[in-house]
């Protein structure tokens, strides 16, 4: 869009704080009050005292709960609307003046037509409600990695799960100055007040949900939901898709990646960015304790889902984290498969969907081995282990800041970036796909990103279990045609003196009886392990026809009953599954072909060489 709405009636002039020195920002907010009319604007500070007394209204309208003090003190529960509790992908629009720019990886619609659409639901949209304004920060401020984002919204919600996930306030706004460049990101609930009327727990619109980007004008439009990556727009709206394309034009990468460091015993420290789609556990993996036996190993934390990746001037790729908090998964988490986590929701957390112990303390699906006899569940209704459902929503959610981390990693706001040395690629896969491999070359690595699947979890709204491709674990997330993002790839790996290593990894694989042949969680870092000292040239590794691969002696079992019959099962690349998978790689770039680079074409037809 412009960054002007057209307004259906003319509401008064707003009065700006003195601060406010940009003339588009302005604009834009002048432009926005005039076409959702709210009651009221509020600039957000960003300060401690604003976002207690935002909690505190939101306890007494029944938005949020507050948890027992004394079990989780600072923490609340929000429950949402029982249709409103995932990313929606199919209303998710990236509405690009060209449709095939969009590519079929993504959803468009012309965007004067969205344009239209989107003007008739926000007129008038914020009656009886607070427009808060909120300039944010991706990545630490004043990093030349770093870009400012401004969205407004009529959820207080939002403002508050923004201030934990981000950097928001008057800080920005100074960076931002009167000729600074931002994301103007615009939502609203969709459920304007009539005068008198009694707002609702979790107030959405049934009837009408749109998330749209514009990459032409580089701004976002989010109507009628409430929750996580849908209404919170510096996520996965701002960092990954509009990031994603300004990437692209700019020369860097924009990613679904965790990016944790690994120091061993001895020797350098090393920084891995992961790839995993939707709830795979990347949590977990970013904040990893090593396995006991594995002395001296340590992993700290510089982000668990999105990395912002550049290049420098010594040929390497330097990253960080744009976000300041985590928006994880609750159910699951436990002491045993992420005790960094646990402690990190101790405190000072905003709970989404979870069940509620009758003292006022959180539980999930998970937490501990058996559920407690008595719940209020995320809809706040009696539950007991009879119940037969769950008590939490599988896409229950916390947000918590990552300076609660305990691994936190002491250069996670270095604004400079760290070192990337490897990229990981792991999706869930029962079958085929091996518990890692390397690639034998950048074009390799990007092939393997390409072609990676997993099977769909409860983070998005549709059918779980089935095995969809999902490159770069992008599939939702990338702005852009995939074939014009898989040149990207290729193209920036070429220009650099020191590319990053590339592996793929499956922890997910099962055995004939369906039982998980990987312990997983800690016991990752025996594959971590493995990954560092291949790229310190220590470890070894054999030739198959998908990549380099471990022998069993090539891993550290200290600790660990592997036996080389499970290690071979777990490692096996069985050629008929492979010939099938390859040509699942080929379904997709048929998909892609208008654009599909050369060079992956290739590679897939080395591939079917290699396995016949
Ligand atoms: O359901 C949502 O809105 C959250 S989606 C999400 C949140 C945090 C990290 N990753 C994701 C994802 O879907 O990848
Ligand atoms: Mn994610």
């Amino acid at each position: 869009m412009n960054q002007t709405a057209t307004a259906a009636q003319v509401a008064p002039p707003i009065e700006f704080p003195a601060h406010v020195t940009n003339p588009k920002l302005r604009d834009w907010v002048a432009s926005v009050a005039q076409l959702t009319k709210p009651a009221r604007i509020y600039w957000c500070d960003g300060s401690q005292e604003e976002y207690d007394r935002l909690n505190q209204e939101m306890v007494d309208s029944g938005m949020l709960i507050k948890l027992n003090d004394v079990k989780r003190p600072g923490c609340f529960l929000a429950r949402s609307d029982p249709d409103d509790v995932a990313r929606m992908e199919d209303r998710t629009f990236v509405c690009s003046a060209n449709k095939e720019d969009a590519g079929p990886n993504n959803n468009w619609v012309a965007p004067s037509e969205m344009r239209a659409t989107l003007t008739k639901l926000f007129d008038g949209c914020m009656r009886g409600r607070t427009m808060y304004v909120i300039p944010y920060s991706m990545g630490p401020l004043g990093s030349h990695i770093a870009h400012i984002g401004v969205e407004i919204t009529d959820s207080p919600y939002v403002v508050v799960s923004m201030r934990i996930m981000t950097r928001i306030g008057r800080k920005v706004l100074d960076v931002l100055g009167p000729t600074g460049y931002f994301v103007p990101c615009l939502h609203s609930v969709g459920a304007p007040l009539a005068p008198g009327e009694k707002d609702v727990r979790w107030p959405s619109n049934k009837e009408q949900k749109y998330i749209v980007h514009f990459p032409e004008d580089k701004s976002i439009w989010s109507f009628g939901s409430g929750y996580g990556g849908n209404a919170l727009l510096g996520k996965k709206c701002f960092a990954l898709r509009i990031a994603s394309i300004m990437a692209r034009e700019q020369g860097w990468l924009a990613e679904h990646m965790l990016i944790l460091g690994i120091q061993p015993p001895i020797g350098k420290k090393h920084y891995i960015a992961a790839a995993f789609p939707s709830a795979c556990g990347k949590t977990n993996l970013a904040m990893l304790i090593p396995p006991k036996a594995l002395k001296g190993w340590k992993v700290t934390t510089i982000g668990e889902d999105i990395a912002w990746i550049k290049p420098g001037k010594d040929g390497r790729l330097y990253a960080i984290n744009p976000e300041a908090g985590a928006f994880g998964v609750a159910p699951g988490t436990s002491e045993e498969t992420n005790p960094n986590c646990l402690a990190a929701l101790r405190e000072n957390t905003i709970f989404t969907n979870v069940a509620m112990t009758p003292d006022g303390d959180v539980w999930w699906e998970g937490l501990t081995k058996q559920p407690p006899k008595d719940l209020t569940d995320w809809q706040g209704n009696r539950w007991t282990p009879d119940s037969g459902k769950p008590a939490a929503h599988p896409n229950a959610r916390f947000t918590v800041a990552a300076e609660q981390i305990p691994s936190l990693d002491p250069d996670w706001e270095n604004p400079g970036g760290v070192p990337i040395s490897a990229f990981l690629f792991g999706g869930r896969r029962t079958t085929t796909v091996p518990l890692v491999s390397e690639a034998y070359d950048w074009t390799h690595g990007v092939y393997m990103a390409a072609t990676m699947a997993s099977e769909t979890t409860a983070a998005i709204v549709g059918k779980v279990g089935v095995v969809r491709r999902d490159p770069f674990a992008m599939l939702p997330f990338c702005g852009y045609h995939f074939g014009d993002y898989f040149q990207h790839w290729l193209k920036l790996g070429r220009a650099l003196g020191k590319p990053p290593k590339v592996f793929s990894v499956n922890w997910f694989r099962r055995d004939e009886n369906g039982r998980f042949m990987w312990p997983g969680f800690g016991e990752n870092m025996r594959v971590l392990k493995w990954i560092v000292e291949r790229c310190d040239g220590k470890a070894a590794a054999q030739d198959t026809p998908i990549g380099r691969m471990p022998r069993y002696e090539d891993l550290d079992w200290d600790g660990l009953n592997v036996t080389r019959e499970d290690y071979e099962k777990l490692t096996n690349v069985d050629p008929k599954a492979w010939r099938e998978e390859v040509k699942d790689h080929s379904r997709l770039f048929e998909q892609l072909k208008s654009r599909l680079p050369n060079e992956l074409a290739d590679k897939r037809n080395e591939l079917e060489q290699a396995i016949k």
